[in-house]
């Protein structure tokens, strides 16, 4: 991608996250993603609790968000610390018209998609390169127990799956907040989520994978003529 255009990218994600903000009211109890997108709307919610006195409880899907929020004077507790998330932003990779949606290009999708479920409702901000007809161009991550992973990583190798062990930007092997590692399936596109969601989450030693299919009730697309509102 050219710096035009990832410039242009930051300014829609950037456009979709200050509309998401719109959403947050005080006394919520709110679910805070992962990703770029999110960090910009954790910076746009941090300006509101300081320069407004916005005030709402946050309930976090990584460490790293988590940070991020309390650096800026934001409430975060543990999930298990509340009865339900009013609502949860979060980001994606990329979602089709059916609001199947695969997520985990941060490696965050077991605490994002345990937050999910335990929200009332689910928003994903996203810049608009990420709505697509079909998902699967992007690599779907998968949550793997370490422990005899190499053997799930033949399984996948042999069902076609294309799967690579992530490594980190320090060059090491990659590991979750949970201490789990990721394989990222190259399936290019998926022509049944569901039955492969099912395939997927019936593996001894997968913990967790990133379809997120039919959870979201709301997209916010940052576009160029403005942010739009999927529903
Ligand atoms: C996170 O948002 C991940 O599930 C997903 O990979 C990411 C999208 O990243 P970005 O907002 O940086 O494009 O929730």
């Amino acid at each position: 991608m050219s710096a035009g255009n990832s410039e242009l990218q930051n300014q829609l994600k950037k456009a979709a996250a200050t509309k998401a903000a719109d959403y947050v009211k005080d006394g919520m109890i709110i679910g805070l993603g992962s990703g770029s997108t999110v960090r910009m709307l954790v910076d746009e919610l941090g300006r509101r609790v300081q320069e407004e006195n916005l005030q709402f409880t946050g309930v976090s899907t990584s460490i790293s968000t988590a940070e991020q929020a309390r650096s800026l004077g934001i409430k975060i507790v543990d999930l298990d610390a509340v009865n339900a998330i009013d609502l949860t932003i979060d980001g994606a990779d990329q979602v089709d018209r059916n609001f199947n949606g695969i997520k985990g290009g941060g490696g965050n999708l077991l605490w994002e998609k345990i937050v999910a479920v335990n929200s009332k409702k689910l928003i994903w901000v996203v810049d608009e390169s990420k709505v697509v007809n079909q998902i699967g161009a992007f690599p779907l991550a998968v949550d793997v127990e370490p422990f005899g992973s190499g053997h799930i990583l033949k399984q996948f190798s042999n069902a076609g799956f294309n799967p690579v062990v992530r490594i980190g930007n320090d060059g090491q092997l990659f590991k979750t907040d949970s201490n789990n590692i990721i394989l990222d399936l190259h399936l290019h596109k998926i022509d049944d989520p569901g039955k492969l969601a099912e395939t997927l989450t019936n593996i001894v030693g997968v913990i967790e994978h990133g379809l997120f299919l039919g959870m979201v009730n709301e997209v916010v697309v940052g576009k160029q003529a403005g942010p739009e509102i999927l529903v």
